[in-house]
């Protein structure tokens, strides 16, 4: 099993997509180990889009990224990684395949709805940007119906 870190961004939160976007990603097999809703400050941003500083439209992203809150989650699956990314689409919503994320809820290659780690080892660096271990759930809580 693998895990990888996974952001719903400003964009699709301010459209209501929150509670579609999860059941998509539950509904595909990943089980969720983490989540929370933050609001980064844009020294946070700028440190979580470090490797893009000198990228043109890194002032842009920072700006967008710290508009409004974010939820952060951390997935574990098979391949969560590369499974994740199939899952969002291409970085540009117009290029993503039919029915992913970024084609679904995505609005143009900056306010494109999810953020997802590109490497196992980027996953691990980004999961501890936004969880201590403590909060991460490390066995499937029962169901209700389980109970
Ligand atoms: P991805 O791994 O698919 O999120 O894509 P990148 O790492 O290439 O880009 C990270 C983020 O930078 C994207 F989600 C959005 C932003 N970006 C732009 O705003 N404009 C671009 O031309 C490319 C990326």
């Amino acid at each position: 099993m693998e895990r990888t870190l996974g952001l719903i961004k400003p964009d699709a939160i301010a459209a209501g997509y929150t509670g579609k976007i999860l059941d998509r990603i539950i509904q595909a097999g990943f089980l969720l180990r983490g989540l929370k809703m933050l609001h980064l400050t844009r020294p946070q941003a700028e440190a979580f889009y470090a490797v893009h500083r000198e990228r043109p439209f890194f002032e842009s992203l920072v700006e967008f990224m710290t508009s409004g809150p974010i939820v952060a989650f951390v997935l574990e699956k098979e391949n969560a990684v590369a499974a994740y990314r199939d899952l969002m689409g291409a970085t540009d919503p117009a290029k993503a395949a039919p029915n992913t994320l970024r084609a679904l809820y995505g609005q143009n290659i900056e306010r494109n709805a999810v953020h997802g780690s590109d490497s196992p080892e980027n996953a691990q660096r980004e999961i501890a940007f936004f969880f201590s271990e403590s909060e991460l759930i490390p066995l499937q809580t029962p169901t209700l119906a389980a109970i």
